[in-house]
C-alpha cells in the first residue's frame, strides 16, 4: 500500500477511477468522446460516430439540443440553486404539473432525485413508508427479478438481479426475494417484439407469496422490459398477471423506467405500451435528456394521501435530496417535454418501430447469432459465447462497432442498441450495416 506520499499517476488519465469500466484496459486504449449534435459523437480523432444508444439508453431527443441548452443556460443565469426543503421555485411545480399531466393512470404525484439509482431506493423507501402509514408495517419484504437491474444504491443493489453487481457488497438489504428472470432462448429465440411463450413466469410470485406470506411483502419492483442485461421483452401477458397478483395481495407494484420511459417504446412510458399502470414508476436518463441529471418517481394518488395525515405543521416523508427538483434540470425536463411535442417524438418512435424490428431481425443468419429481439425502440442481438471466455466475442463486436463509427452497447454477449428517437430510416439502415459487417468479422 503507499504511503500517501507516492503517486501513482504515470498519465493524465490515472486519477479518474471509471464506473463500470476496465480501468486499466480503458486507460491502455482510451475511446475519447468531446462532442455530440443531434444522432453523432465526435472522438478526439475527428471521426463521427453514430449514435446506435442514444448515449446510455438516454438521449432520447438526440444531442445538443438548442432549446435544452439555452434553458439550462437562461436558469443557471436567473436562478442557478434554490432549496426545495421547506422552500419552492416555479419551475419545480411547472415540471411537476407537465410530468403528471403526462403520467397514464392516476400517477398524479412527482418526487424528484438526481439519478435513476435515487429514484428506486425512493420508490423502496416510499413503499415502505406507505404501509407503515396505514398501519401495516409488517410488510417490510421487497421483492426484484433475476436479471434486473435497478441501480446501484444498496435497495437498488439488493433488489437487482445480477450477480456481479451484488457480490462484492457483502449481505445488501435483508428480506428480499427475486422473481424468476423471463429470457429462455429454447422458447424465445428471434421473437419478433413479445414472445408469445413465458406469461406463466409471473405465476412465481404467488410461489414467493405462499412462502413468505403477503402480509410481510411491501412491493415488487421490475424493469418492464430489462434494459441492462439485455433487451428481455417480457411475454405477452406476462406484466398484466404481475399486476393482478399483487392487487389481490396488496403489494404494490413498481416499474423501473429508468430506460423504458420518454418515448422508448413508442409510447411516453412503457405502463402506456402495455396499458398496465403501476404504483409508482422511476424515471431518469430521458427526463432531461440526459443533459441535467434529474429523477423522479410517480406515485398514485393513494399513495401520497396515505402520508398525508397528522398536523399539517409535520413533515410527511423524510427523504429527499439537496438537488430534488434542481433549477437547472427542472429547466432541462420542461424543455425535453417542449422538444418532444415539437418534434412529436413519441409519434415518431412508434413509426419508427417497425422499420427497427424488421432492419434488427435482417441480421440473422451468422452461425454466432443466437438471438435478436426488440420492441418499441430497443433492440438486441445475442452471440454465442465464445468457449471459456464469455463476454469476449460481444466485446470484440462492441469495439469493431466504435472503430467502424457506430456507438452501440455491450452486455455479456449481448449487443443492446436504443437510438435517439430522431434517427432517420437510413440511420437505421447504416446501424445495422455496420453491426452486420462487425458480426460476420467477429466468431
Ligand atoms: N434503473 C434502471 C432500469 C436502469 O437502467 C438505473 C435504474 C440507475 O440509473 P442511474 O442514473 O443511477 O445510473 C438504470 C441505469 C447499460 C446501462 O448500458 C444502463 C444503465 C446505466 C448505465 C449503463 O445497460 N441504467
Amino acid at each position: 500500500m503507499p504511503d500517501g506520499t507516492q503517486n501513482r499517476q504515470t498519465n493524465t488519465l490515472e486519477p479518474f477511477w471509471m464506473p463500470f469500466t476496465a480501468n486499466r484496459q480503458f486507460k491502455a486504449a482510451p475511446r475519447m468522446l468531446v462532442s455530440a449534435k443531434d444522432m453523432h459523437y465526435t472522438d478526439d480523432q475527428g471521426r463521427q460516430i453514430l449514435d446506435g444508444t442514444a448515449g446510455m439508453w438516454c438521449s432520447n431527443a438526440g444531442h445538443g439540443r438548442a432549446r435544452i441548452t439555452e434553458a439550462i443556460k437562461t436558469s443557471a443565469e436567473t436562478l442557478d440553486f434554490a432549496p426545495t426543503f421547506q422552500w419552492g421555485h416555479p419551475t419545480a411545480f411547472d415540471l411537476s404539473s407537465r410530468l403528471t399531466s403526462l403520467f397514464p393512470g392516476d400517477l398524479d404525484y412527482v418526487f424528484f432525485g438526481n439519478s435513476g439509482s435515487e429514484a428506486v431506493d425512493t420508490a423502496l423507501k416510499i413503499a415502505l413508508g406507505y404501509h407503515q402509514a396505514r398501519g401495516d408495517g409488517r410488510r417490510t419484504r421487497l421483492i426484484g427479478r433475476e436479471r434486473g437491474y435497478h441501480g446501484v444504491g444498496i435497495g437498488g443493489t439488493s433488489v437487482g438481479g445480477i450477480s456481479n453487481n451484488r457480490k462484492q457488497f457483502g449481505t445488501l438489504l435483508p428480506a428480499v426475494d427475486h422473481l424468476p428472470h423471463t429470457h429462455n432462448l429454447a422458447e424465445m429465440a428471434f421473437s419478433h417484439g413479445q414472445p408469445a411463450w413465458g406469461a406463466h413466469l409471473a405465476d412465481d410470485l404467488e410461489r414467493i407469496i405462499a412462502l413468505h406470506d403477503a402480509s410481510t411483502i411491501a412491493a415488487v419492483i421490475v424493469e418492464p422490459v430489462a434494459g441492462s442485461t439485455g433487451v428481455l421483452v417480457p411475454p405477452k401477458g406476462y406484466l398484466e398477471k404481475l399486476r393482478s397478483i399483487c392487487d389481490t395481495h396488496g403489494i404494490l407494484l413498481i416499474f423501473d423506467e429508468v430506460i423504458t420511459g420518454f418515448g422508448r417504446l413508442g409510447d411516453p412510458f412503457a405502463a402506456d405500451y402495455f396499458g398496465v399502470v403501476p404504483d409508482m414508476m422511476t424515471l431518469a436518463k430521458g427526463l432531461t435528456n440526459a443533459t441535467v441529471p434529474m429523477s423522479a418517481i410517480a406515485a398514485r394518488a393513494p399513495i401520497y394521501d396515505a402520508f398525508m395525515q397528522g398536523p399539517p405543521n409535520m413533515i410527511e416523508l423524510f427523504h429527499g435530496y439537496t438537488y430534488s427538483a434542481h433549477p437547472l434540470a427542472c429547466a432541462a425536463g420542461l424543455a425535453t417535454l417542449d422538444v418532444f411535442a415539437e418534434d412529436d417524438l413519441f409519434a415518431r418512435g412508434k413509426a419508427l418501430s417497425p422499420k427497427w424490428e424488421a432492419a434488427l431481425h435482417g441480421l440473422k443468419g451468422p452461425p454466432n447469432v443466437i438471438d435478436i429481439r426488440n420492441l418499441g425502440m430497443m433492440g438486441a442481438v445475442e452471440v454465442s459465447a465464445r468457449d471459456g471466455a464469455p463476454t469476449a466475442q460481444a466485446f470484440d463486436i462492441y469495439l469493431k462497432c466504435y472503430e467502424k463509427g457506430l456507438l452501440v452497447r455491450q452486455t455479456g454477449d449481448i449487443i443492446a442498441l436504443s437510438p435517439p428517437l430522431i434517427v432517420t430510416e437510413e440511420q437505421i439502415d447504416e446501424m445495422m450495416s455496420i453491426l452486420g459487417e462487425a458480426i460476420l468479422e467477429t466468431d
